[in-house]
């Protein structure tokens, strides 16, 4: 690609992206109350991370270390300035500014932290996009109400996001209410995303298949529970500051037919239909697909919609779409196929693509085809909110010399560079997990994404000292050249 050719529009959000659980560590400092992700231990690829009701001190729990961002924010964002960041997109942590979900008033230090944070970002003229669920959902609240099966969870919600609104109101422009708000129906994030039934969580996916009935019915009315709160959150947001942006998070489901049978075609159809239009239309329409249904009839699910629930969708639907991308999958009705060559989604492995050491396979194709399958049903300004490389990083002589990450990035950039030239409005790119930090699936510190590297081991050991990758270079020079330098 010549360098003409590759000119991203004037604006552009270049940045990168990290969350509270999987960054800051410091699970107790300031008033800190518990999340149901800090009671989760790590794991690694083939074993799955274990929650458990009591914190024990010899088991590992990655959220209560992670790279100690809440106190090295500082420095941390300085790198990110020095690499040229637009934007940088990070979570408050609800247990910071409400210790217990339900509290009566709000923890100031938690409220005082975020906002030198904020600060820090705004001195360098990176602008904020500030996640308000990733993940870190009260324990109080799962032992109290089972989590968002509750409604009461709702008046919670927007009592913390009121706050930090209200809080942060001359700061911040661009929230995203909740992080990939579809994880639960393809199998993964009942604890951690819905803040219920802690003894089964199972993070390494893969079980989308075999949700059905009760359990079904708890996921859709948990969900629906969100979409309320983040309707509610909007319309209390446009009050607060009418110029608030608004954005959706969806983790983004690519599946192709595995064939072109038919059955296969229909298979794969039905599974992008359900896994990211099924959430991506009540949060930037205001309203239920129309497969909704004949879905919720497979799954032998019961909806539970009350008499005001419509308006409040439809009013406080988002303003923009934003995503996580990090790989694809193939859709078939062949059981065979599929149990033997099982992908992380439920899907099956695609034969021609490669994959990370994790089995994710890397399609930045798929991104391509992604943007513009979801900008034609939505119309809306579309961000990458989450895009990377999780891989075993060797630190040599201070440095570490990360070609396969670029490599994967480049081929990404590229793939958006052509979906704007198809005709989608792209807002911006951000990395994730820009600096070094825990992996949500399995918890390890040894599955890196970073541009910056951190001294810390999957135990919790380590200086903590940060240096920079070769990446770190690479993504200044872009940057720099707002994406017309990709060697
Ligand atoms: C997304 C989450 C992030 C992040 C990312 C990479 O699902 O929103 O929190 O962790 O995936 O996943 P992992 O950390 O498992 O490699």
């Amino acid at each position: 690609m010549s360098k003409e050719d590759n000119q991203f529009p004037a604006g552009f959000y270049w940045g990168g992206a990290t969350a509270s659980n999987q960054s800051e560590g410091a699970w107790q400092q300031d008033g800190k109350g518990e999340t149901c992700t800090d009671h989760l231990t790590a794991g690694t690829k083939d074993i799955p991370r274990r929650f458990t009701k009591k914190i024990h001190p010899e088991l590992v729990y990655p959220s209560h270390f992670a790279v100690d961002h809440y106190n090295q924010y500082e420095n941390d964002i300085k790198l990110l300035a020095e690499m040229g960041f637009k934007m940088y997109r990070f979570s408050i942590n609800w247990t910071r500014i409400f210790p217990n979900g339900d509290d009566e008033f709000p923890n100031q230090r938690g409220l005082d932290h975020y906002k030198k944070v904020i600060n820090c970002c705004r001195k360098y003229n990176i602008e904020p996009l500030i996640t308000m669920f990733h993940y870190e959902f009260p324990y109080h609240l799962t032992e109290k109400w089972n989590g968002w099966q509750d409604r009461r969870t709702i008046d919670c919600f927007v009592k913390y996001t009121t706050t930090i609104m209200t809080e942060y109101q001359d700061l911040v422009k661009y929230w995203l209410t909740f992080n990939e708000i579809n994880t639960p129906l393809m199998g993964a994030g009942i604890t951690i995303s819905l803040g219920m039934n802690p003894e089964t969580e199972d993070l390494s996916f893969g079980n989308a298949n075999e949700i059905n009935g009760a359990e079904a019915t708890k996921i859709v009315n948990g969900i629906h529970n969100q979409f309320l709160a983040s309707a509610r959150t909007v319309i209390e947001g446009r009050k607060i500051n009418p110029n608030f942006q608004f954005g959706c998070m969806i983790a983004s489901n690519v599946v192709y037919p595995y064939s072109c049978k038919p059955d296969d075609v229909m298979a794969a159809w039905q599974q992008q239909q359900t896994t990211n239009y099924y959430c991506g239309d009540v949060m930037i329409r205001g309203t239920y697909a129309s497969f909704t249904k004949s879905y919720l009839k497979k799954l032998n699910a019961t909806l539970d919609i009350q008499s005001d629930d419509e308006k409040i969708l439809k009013e406080g639907h988002t303003d923009f779409y934003s995503f996580s991308y990090y790989m694809s999958g193939c859709a078939t009705t062949d059981m065979a196929i599929l149990n033997q060559n099982k992908n992380i989604f439920s899907t099956a492995k695609n034969p021609y693509l490669e994959a990370s050491e994790w089995g994710w396979q890397i399609d930045p194709e798929g991104l391509r085809y992604y943007l513009n399958e979801t900008y034609n049903r939505y119309q809306v300004p579309m961000i990458i909110v989450e895009n990377g490389l999780g891989a075993k990083d060797r630190l040599i002589d201070g440095t570490v010399h990360d070609e396969y990450r670029i490599d994967y990035l480049r081929k990404h950039i590229e793939s958006i560079h052509k979906a704007i030239e198809d005709g989608v409005e792209v807002m911006g790119y951000l990395m994730w997990g820009c600096i070094d930090l825990t992996s949500n699936s399995t918890g390890e510190m040894s599955k890196r994404y970073g541009f910056i590297y951190v001294d810390m081991n999957d135990k919790g050991e380590g200086t903590l000292a940060r240096y920079k990758k070769d990446s770190f270079y690479w993504y200044q020079k872009l940057i720099k050249t707002n994406g017309t330098d990709l060697t």
